[in-house]
């Protein structure tokens, strides 16, 4: 935008001021998001919504901790370590993984945080994590072991990271976790646009991601991110900016996640920082009731998951994630797969309850509330085969 600080500011710029970007002749508009538009719209994401994650400055191991044949669910289960080193500490993210037992060919896998509660030796599906204060989030107690088994059934593996163990999900002034890592008050101080604790989840992801890649047992190249409401924004971060993930999940992510921020309806920009004063960098903080300020909306942030397939999902009565707020992202994301000559969510129409609409971009409202449910997985399952061919 022109300033109108001085009157040279009004001159208009010759041809050779322009920056360099607006001199190349750029052809389509898939050019243009490749080679700016992509990058800018993730930095104004990192500068203002989640922060900026370091890209250098710390060293990665692998370990291979543990490895055993469940019988009863006709699987193995790994647990991984990804070992995180840098001059001011370490600290180990650890993944457990279920993989189908009879399977001749890598598997494709389902990633996410809190998927089942990997502190038991018998896998409870989604089952509660309980928080550092005790609180949140409430998943529905599920049938244990009844999803994990459809899904091993359909060829796919599920590996999961505990969320504590990356960054505590707490306000610290983000002395723990993974941020004690990378600050400290003396010689690196945590700054206004530096990565909040979605940030280090999402970082988090992509170390357990390194971590899948050094199993030939797992198909690399078909990693699923997925979340459910604070872990779904954390993985529409995570597939945002790491783009080795082939296929985005968010399930009922509301605020910060897919809902459009400048609805305001539901939880509302003011409210999320006021009540997790942690998750997003502290530049997000002054957008409280200044929605329309916002440089960028959470439908660009599903659009940078194109042109892989990504998946939204609400529950018709989670309207504290203002449902109609994430169908609408998921909508307006697939202009950019149009660009890709690929299909989105191109119908203008609402979708009908507990019906899968889109083709690259998916989109479901479930009946009932915030949770991720059989259906949901049904659903998700269906959308990987479709794209993912396992
Ligand atoms: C709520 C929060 C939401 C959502 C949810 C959850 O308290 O307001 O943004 O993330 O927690 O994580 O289940």
């Amino acid at each position: 935008m022109m300033s109108h600080a001085s009157d040279d500011s009004m001159v208009p710029l010759s041809e050779t001021d322009w920056p360099l970007f607006m001199k190349q002749k750029v052809s389509d508009p898939k050019t243009v998001w490749e080679t700016h538009r992509r990058a800018e719209i993730v930095n104004l994401f990192e500068n203002h919504i989640y922060g900026k994650a370091p890209d250098d400055g710390f060293q990665l191991a692998f370990e291979r901790l543990e490895e055993k044949v469940l019988e009863h669910l006709n699987a193995r289960r790994l647990r991984l370590a990804t070992h995180v080193k840098t001059r001011l500490g370490q600290l180990t993210i650890k993944t457990t993984l279920f993989l189908p037992i009879e399977k001749g060919k890598p598997s494709p896998v389902f990633l996410g945080m809190h998927l089942f509660d990997s502190s038991r030796e018998i896998p409870v599906i989604g089952q509660p994590w309980i928080g550092p204060r005790g609180q949140f989030p409430k998943l529905a107690k599920k049938e244990p072991e009844v999803l994990l088994k459809m899904i091993l059934n359909r060829g796919y593996g599920l590996a999961t990271i505990d969320a504590n163990e990356v960054d505590p999900d707490e306000h610290d002034g983000f002395k723990n976790g993974l941020h004690a890592l990378f600050h400290s008050e003396k010689d690196a101080p945590h700054e206004k646009g530096d990565w909040g604790t979605l940030g280090a989840w999402a970082w988090g992801l992509s170390r357990s991601l390194d971590a899948l890649k050094t199993l030939e047992v797992v198909d690399a190249r078909r990693v699923i991110v997925i979340g459910h409401s604070r872990m779904g924004k954390a993985a529409l971060w995570a597939g945002a900016k790491d783009e080795r993930f082939a296929m985005v999940i968010s399930n009922n992510s509301g605020c910060g996640g897919a809902a459009i921020s400048r609805r305001m309806k539901g939880e509302t920009v003011a409210h999320i920082n006021r009540v997790f004063p942690h998750w997003f960098c502290r530049s997000f903080h002054a957008y409280g009731n200044r929605e329309n300020q916002l440089p960028v909306d959470q439908h660009m942030l599903v659009a940078l998951s194109a042109p892989r397939p990504v998946y939204i999902a609400s529950a018709e009565k989670d309207t504290w994630a203002d449902p109609f707020g994430e169908f609408l992202s998921a909508y307006y994301a697939s202009e950019v797969y149009r660009y890709y000559e690929i299909e989105g969510l191109d119908k203008d129409v609402r979708p009908v309850l507990n019906h899968s609409v889109g083709d690259h971009v998916g989109y479901h409202l479930r009946s009932g509330r915030h949770d991720i449910t059989a259906f949901d997985w049904l659903k998700y399952l269906e959308f990987a085969d479709r794209h993912l061919e396992p």
